[in-house]
């Protein structure tokens, strides 16, 4: 609940050492986390992981930022903090906050809860923007009536749709520079800095590049489409949502191959559960997935793509047949 994590923050002491997922969400999530900590006067040490994570160095004190509690849950200290918004089972003996304890169908990114429960203690008010980028980072808007009106209040809306674009994009561009799009937030005064910062303008050209030359193979099982995007940066996820767009009806299932895996994004708007799908038939495959109810993601190994696809198309059907 969220008043656990209040508390947790209210007497925090010695070192934090912060795990945060390093996509949009979780890279504005820990901006806004440090900037708390900051005022407090509070010691940090921080990652920023790809998710599910593998391997996290244990420290006494720790909070997990945008890491689903399954996850989260291998790597806990004693003295830990989970802020989450994915799908969970059972409420974990230990401080956590994830609205979809009190309301399952709740969709309301890290970054926003956040910034709720610091600005609980301090006045967080000057970093609200960075709470808004991460929302659309996590399409918030478009799942949460909530998250909606809390974009709808700014004035800069389409200013922070593009940040979000800006860092996405340098996600996409190269391998670990989440440090340095977190620097950028971290020292930015405001939005308009950020909007004007030329390494990120920059990566939303190559990858705006990118996606218009790209070149995809498409195939159509009912309203599922697969499509594989072959191209050095990792735009499937941008593929897929322009598909779906086009296909309202549809499961989009994108991937591409890298080296020796497969990884795959999948999106839809229809009432299938496409994180427990994505999960289920990963590890039939032998590899790894989960994710959202419309957005999740998978990896395998390069050869069994062919194997997910069937099991992919026999899942949705026994869901429809339900
Ligand atoms: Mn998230």
């Amino acid at each position: 609940m969220k008043e656990e994590a209040i508390e947790f923050l209210k007497n925090l002491e010695g070192e934090v050492k912060i795990i945060s997922h390093n996509d949009v969400d979780g890279i504005c999530a820990l901006a806004i986390l440090i900037n708390f900590l900051k005022k407090k006067g509070i010691r940090y040490t921080y990652e920023l992981k790809e998710v599910p994570l593998k391997e996290v160095e244990k420290a006494k004190t720790m909070i997990f930022l945008d890491i689903s509690l399954d996850n989260a849950l291998k790597f806990i200290s004693e003295n830990s903090l989970i802020i989450d918004h994915h799908q969970f089972n059972k409420k974990p003996e230990m401080p956590f906050y994830n609205p979809r304890e009190k309301d399952p169908k709740s969709y309301i990114p890290a970054s926003y809860l956040v910034y709720e429960v610091c600005s609980e203690l301090e006045n967080m008010e000057e970093i609200k923007w960075i709470a808004a980028v991460g929302v659309i980072g996590d399409k918030g808007d478009e799942n949460s009536e909530f998250c909606r009106k809390f974009i709808d209040d700014f004035e800069n809306g389409e200013e922070l749709d593009l940040i979000s674009d800006y860092i996405f994009s340098a996600t996409l561009v190269e391998h670990d520079k989440e440090y340095k799009i977190l620097d950028i937030l971290l020292n930015a005064k405001s939005s308009k800095e950020v909007v004007q910062n030329p390494y990120l303008k920059e990566c939303y050209n190559i990858i705006q590049n990118e996606i218009s030359k790209s070149n995809n193979k498409i195939e159509r099982e009912g309203n599922i489409i697969f499509v594989e995007v072959i191209s050095p940066y990792n735009i499937k996820s941008i593929i897929a949502t322009q598909i779906l767009e086009k296909n309202k009806d549809a499961i989009v299932v994108a991937y591409s191959v890298f080296e020796d895996s497969c990884n795959i994004s999948i999106r839809t708007n229809t009432e299938i559960n496409l994180g427990e799908i994505a999960k289920k038939v990963a590890e039939f495959c032998g590899g790894d997935g989960g994710g959202h109810r419309k957005a999740a993601g998978a990896r395998i190994k390069r050869d069994k793509i062919e194997v997910f696809k069937e099991e992919f198309i026999s899942e949705v059907e026994k869901f429809k047949n339900q």
